[in-house]
């Protein structure tokens, strides 16, 4: 019997997480991972994807454990040698890392798609798992604030998150197309879920579903969608989401994130301690641990997740 397909939408260190216990579950799984790349940007003259790379680097236990990104055991005789040169050193570039930007920036200036380039990354990673770009065109989010319209890893990275989000822009978005190798995985006949991971929904989810066409390709590939809450406690894990959900005047809520997915999703997956919030919620949902801090927590979200995809199956 073929194996069931599961495709993951993820963003950065959090989705990455949960891609991760996908991929380690007792489940046997073709794992797709759709990433954002609205973080992507050019610096220093390469071409960075963070959230591609810190899928790569997550999956095959490259990642640097201290930050979720970056390389693990690095150096960084780079960054040194730039600060002699009164050059940016915001943005931190590891020895190890930058093989990854030169390799990246060098292929895609021969012509080669990103979809093509990070297949052959995760290849050389010894990466089983499809890692594909949302789109081989580009988008970049911007971020319009208190302090006017950064780039994504200015606002994030060089701003530390301090900046007062007034809208979140997704340039490129609207002429971008999904890149081939989602629509193919899409109409795989053995797509068994699609599993929106617990990213940020407004930085990190939002640009993959800003994509023409893309709300309506998953729906249409009539396997269960299932969202995972990137809140615990009402609290975000790790990076800003509760920010700027209170600087957007959202509530700050997991049911705010079921209405942020209204339409698209059939299942959610809630932190048990936001368990006093399972009555309002009018989709199906199961109420679990899903704070990711060990391997096990991983595998364990994962195969809760995935059972709870086989029962919404049945009823599609
Ligand atoms: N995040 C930081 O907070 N500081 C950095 O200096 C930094 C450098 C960096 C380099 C390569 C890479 O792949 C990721 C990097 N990140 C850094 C993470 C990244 O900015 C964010 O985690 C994502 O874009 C959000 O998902």
């Amino acid at each position: 019997m073929n194996k069931q397909r599961i495709i993951a939408l993820t963003g950065g260190v959090g989705g990455a997480k949960l891609a991760d216990g996908l991929m380690r579950a007792a489940n046997a799984i073709d794992l797709t991972l759709v990433v954002n790349t609205g973080d992507d940007f050019n610096h220093l003259g390469l071409h960075i994807s963070p959230d591609i790379d810190t899928a790569l680097y997550t999956l095959s236990e490259e990642v640097n454990p201290e930050t979720g990104w970056g390389r693990r055991d690095e150096s960084w005789s780079f960054m040194q040698a730039l600060k002699q040169f009164s050059a940016d050193t915001w943005f931190l570039l590891g020895d190890k890392d930058l093989a990854t930007h030169v390799i990246r920036t060098q292929q895609l200036a021969t012509g080669q798609s990103l979809s093509t380039v990070t297949h052959a990354l995760a290849k050389s990673l010894g990466l089983a798992v499809q890692v594909i770009p949302m789109s081989n065109d580009t988008v970049r989010t911007w971020v319009h604030t208190d302090m006017g319209e950064l780039e994504f890893q200015h606002y994030f990275v060089r701003e530390q998150c301090k900046p007062k989000v007034q809208h979140i822009e997704f340039r490129g978005a609207a002429e971008a197309e999904p890149a081939p190798e989602v629509v193919q995985a899409l109409q795989d006949p053995n797509l068994g879920a699609i599993i929106l991971c617990p990213s940020n929904p407004y930085l990190s989810m939002a640009p993959i579903l800003a994509i023409p066409g893309m709300r309506e390709q998953l729906r249409a590939a009539g396997v269960p969608i299932i969202a995972v809450s990137p809140l615990v406690g009402g609290q975000a894990v790790k990076g800003p989401t509760t920010k700027i959900m209170q600087e957007l005047k959202l509530p700050v809520s997991a049911l705010q994130i079921v209405a942020h997915y209204a339409g698209l999703i059939d299942g959610f997956v809630l932190d048990q301690r936001d368990a006093h919030l399972a009555g309002q919620i009018n989709i199906p949902i199961i109420t679990i641990d899903t704070f990711m801090q060990t391997a096990e927590d991983r595998i364990r979200v994962a195969e809760e997740t995935l059972a709870f995809a086989s029962t919404l199956k049945q009823h599609k």
